[in-house]
């Protein structure tokens, strides 16, 4: 076999790999991966703008369904190529990854689907011209399906350079092949933005329909663009570029009177949408920047947030990084993370400079993060206001409360049960006129353990507030307790021991009273059942079952039942051993039994560890429930 038959053999195998699985090369076979075939080859056209060989680009759809590209550049090289041994031209039309990806050009595309190639393009086109003007003359190749069917030919004399790629795509691959004009022109219009001083012409035969973008102030009129039905609180943008490290970048941004703002990033011509180490910079550096020209003119006491700063404000950010990685659910996140420290440094020097020398712009963009900052607290201060309130005005009471059905707090109960199934028994167990059950999930409680605000937002706290009717905090009014006893009931086991801490917290740092009027219990649920003939005992401790079983059974028990917890008991013994109001025993909780909770639950929850393995040490039954 001839080298040629050798490479010929190659060229199908790519094209073949291609046709077959279309999306992995450009993402989907739909209306979004028809348009990318136009941006695959207009990168081509970019690349060499950015090598500064180009200034025009012409995108035409013409009658028939094919789109050509057209740029005034260098031509691609259509001597023969020594390794492929055909036309350099035809290996960059032919061959996967030719032209692009693998060789290092200064700022190659090759980021998410773009950058794979105009022999892509080619194979998924029923047919593909390619016009090279260079050296004289046109040279000319026809392909179909991404295979040659002419030989590369000199059809014409030529005086400039440039080239000229036309396709159609192919019906049997794309789900649709009827390109849209404003599709076209949305990305056409950002990439000319993008690259100041290129001029992108988009242009419908199918209509006549013509659009030229050409703009010399590159992101200065990107932003311009985007705030034209908008109210700037300055009058001119914000711009500035610098190359630092081998990274280019390029800004601009202008405030506006609106609610929200918009930070719009890209790398190497695309968008990030994810962001990336680029926009972390900038924001990064526009913080600090406003903060500190905010400090030295005196507009702010409280310092401004990266979000005060952004609200209003219309920003684009564009670098060129040799190597990007895209990263990210959709490849649109940048990676480099040195882009950051580079992007973040110019943005500090370029814009400290730029607020020197246009102080209104400076003082417009701070005092409107000034005026974020007071409505983002304003804001706040209302939501906490109107939290507080709801939960002291709230009258419905909680779903999960099984109410009692005595009006009057005298004699009336609450029990807080650890746990749904217990609550359920003791639903059942309980005297309904005197006797109200709230269960509380413990698992809730668990996740909750950080910092007592946040237990205050848990859902399952706020019943418990709203069955008591007292409200907390500021608002806490003892007088409105809607029952005479508060009853506790909980597991004795790790968890109970974590919610009656949390509990007691709970009532300790903001219904003390009701602890000081002596309105709090835990109950005792016993631990050990004996039976000893017809006669049964419920204890609590495990020397309070060998007592018993030495003098009331005479050494020998008929049976001994052990309560593993509330849940495990039948709702009759729940009754008879924990709920009942002759039988039970329940456990005054006094302020200073609260106050040691409290103290445990600062301990165990703050920040300082030392304090926190310390008291582990010397409470390990009851700590056991934390993380250390
Ligand atoms: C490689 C080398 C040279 C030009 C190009 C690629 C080129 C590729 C495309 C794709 C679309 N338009 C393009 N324009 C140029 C030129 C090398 C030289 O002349 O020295």
């Amino acid at each position: 076999m001839s080298g040629y038959d050798a490479e010929r053999i190659q060229v199908l195998e790519g094209l073949q790999a291609v046709r077959k699985r279309p999306a992995m090369y450009i993402g989907s076979v739909d209306s979004k991966g028809l348009h990318h075939l136009v941006y695959e080859v207009v990168d081509n056209s970019i690349d060499e703008a950015l090598a500064g060989h180009c200034d025009e680009i012409e995108v035409v759809i013409h009658e028939d369904g094919s789109v050509s590209v057209s740029d005034n550049g260098r031509g691609i090289p259509v001597d023969q190529h020594e390794k492929h041994e055909m036309p350099a031209v035809t290996v960059v039309m032919t061959v996967l990854h030719a032209g692009g990806k693998f060789d290092s050009k200064s700022y190659q595309i090759s980021g998410g689907l773009h950058g794979v190639g105009v022999s892509v393009v080619n194979a998924l086109s029923e047919w593909a011209t390619v016009d090279v003007r260079r050296g004289g003359a046109v040279h000319e190749q026809r392909f179909e399906r991404g295979e040659p069917v002419t030989p590369l030919e000199e059809v014409d004399d030529a005086s400039e350079t440039g080239t000229q790629i036309r396709f159609k795509p192919d019906g049997d691959i794309f789900e649709t092949t009827e390109f849209s004009f404003s599709t076209l022109q949305g990305r056409l219009r950002e990439l000319a933005f993008l690259n100041k001083g290129l001029e992108i012409s988009l242009r419908d035969e199918r209509d006549g329909s013509e659009e030229t973008f050409l703009y010399e102030g590159g992101l200065r009129e990107f932003v311009e663009y985007l705030n034209e039905n908008k109210t700037p609180v300055h009058d001119d943008v914000i711009y500035f570029e610098e190359e630092r490290d081998g990274i280019e970048i390029e800004v601009g941004a202008q405030a506006t009177d609106e609610p929200t703002g918009t930070v719009h990033s890209f790398a190497n011509n695309i968008k990030t949408k994810e962001g990336g180490a680029h926009l972390t910079g900038f924001k990064t550096a526009l913080t600090r920047v406003v903060n500190s020209y905010a400090e030295s003119e005196g507009i702010v006491g409280e310092s401004l947030k990266g979000q005060d700063v952004r609200e209003g404000l219309t920003a684009v950010v564009s670098v060129m990084v040799p190597e990007p990685q895209f990263e990210g659910q959709t490849k649109t996140k940048l990676g480099n993370s040195e882009v950051r420290g580079v992007v973040e440094g110019v943005v500090n020097d370029r814009l400290t400079t730029y607020f020197e020398e246009n102080p209104d712009a400076a003082r417009a963009v701070a005092e409107k993060a000034a005026e974020a900052a007071r409505a983002r607290r304003a804001a706040k201060k209302a939501r906490e206001l109107q939290r507080r309130k709801s939960a002291l005005e709230s009258t419905a009471l909680p779903g999960k409360l099984a109410d009692c059905q005595k009006q009057e707090r005298e004699g009336s109960e609450l029990f807080i049960v650890e746990g749904d199934s217990a609550g359920g028994s003791a639903k059942q167990a309980r005297k309904r006129e005197t006797q109200a059950i709230l269960p509380l999930s413990g698992k809730i409680l668990n996740v909750e353990k950080h910092r007592l605000d946040r237990v205050l937002e848990n859902d399952e706290i706020r019943s418990l507030i709203t069955a008591l009717g007292c409200g907390v905090g500021d608002d806490f009014d003892a007088d409105e307790v809607r029952y005479e006893n508060i009853i506790i009931m909980t597991d004795a086991d790790v968890d109970g021991a974590h919610i009656r801490t949390l509990l007691l917290t709970l009532f300790y740092r903001h219904m003390r009273p009701l602890l000081e009027r002596g309105h709090v219990y835990a109950a005792q649920p016993p631990l050990y059942r004996v039976r000893c003939g017809s006669e049964t005992y419920d204890v609590m401790t495990e020397e309070e079952r060998e007592k018993v079983v030495e003098e009331k059974c005479n050494g020998k028990a008929d049976n001994v039942q052990r309560f593993k917890g509330l849940g495990e008991m039948t709702p009759q013994q729940l009754w008879e051993t924990t709920m009942d109001p002759e039988g039970r025993v329940l456990k005054r909780i006094t302020v200073e039994d609260a106050s040691a909770a409290d103290r445990m639950f600062s301990v165990l929850m703050g920040d300082k560890v030392a304090p926190r393995k310390q008291f582990i040490k010397e409470n390990a039954d009851e700590a056991e429930w934390v993380d250390i």
